[in-house]
């Protein structure tokens, strides 16, 4: 009996499965920073495919680009970690504040609000991806 009923809901899964059929990574944002300062960038991935990894990502914006993600740590001290590599499991994955980011390190230029700025990220299946990250408050 749980066993078609697992089917069952499999079956109707699929019949209302809406979501993307690939992987896309959308709404990239930064907040607002500082030259010779730090920044983030975030955005939402949706990925239908099999568990992937980010494992790179470039801009021009800032000395240095990094993969971070937030642990708590010690204390509950929340504290930011660089990853060589960030998991992206099945579904949805969202980096946001207080959770995994790009962080830019030594900015070379102001980055304010209305701005764009380019931003590479490449993942182990999925390839690469050109983002244009708005600059704004959130
Ligand atoms: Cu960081």
């Amino acid at each position: 009996m749980q066993r078609i009923f697992f089917v069952l809901c499999l079956m109707l899964f699929a019949l209302t499965a809406c979501g993307p059929t690939q992987f896309t990574v959308s709404d990239p944002w930064a907040r607002p920073a500082l030259a010779r300062g730090t920044g983030a960038a975030y955005f939402v991935i949706e990925n239908p495919g099999p568990a992937d990894a980010l494992i790179d990502a470039k801009s021009d914006v800032a000395e240095t680009v990094e993969l971070h993600k937030t642990v708590m740590a010690q204390g509950d001290v929340m504290q930011m970690m660089k990853m060589e590599r960030i998991a992206i499991p099945t579904g949805k994955t969202e980096f946001k504040p207080g959770g995994s980011h790009i962080m830019f390190i030594n900015l070379k230029r102001d980055l304010k609000a209305g701005d764009t700025i380019a931003l590479r990220v490449v993942f182990q299946n999925a390839g690469t991806f050109d983002l244009q990250v708005k600059v704004q408050e959130r």
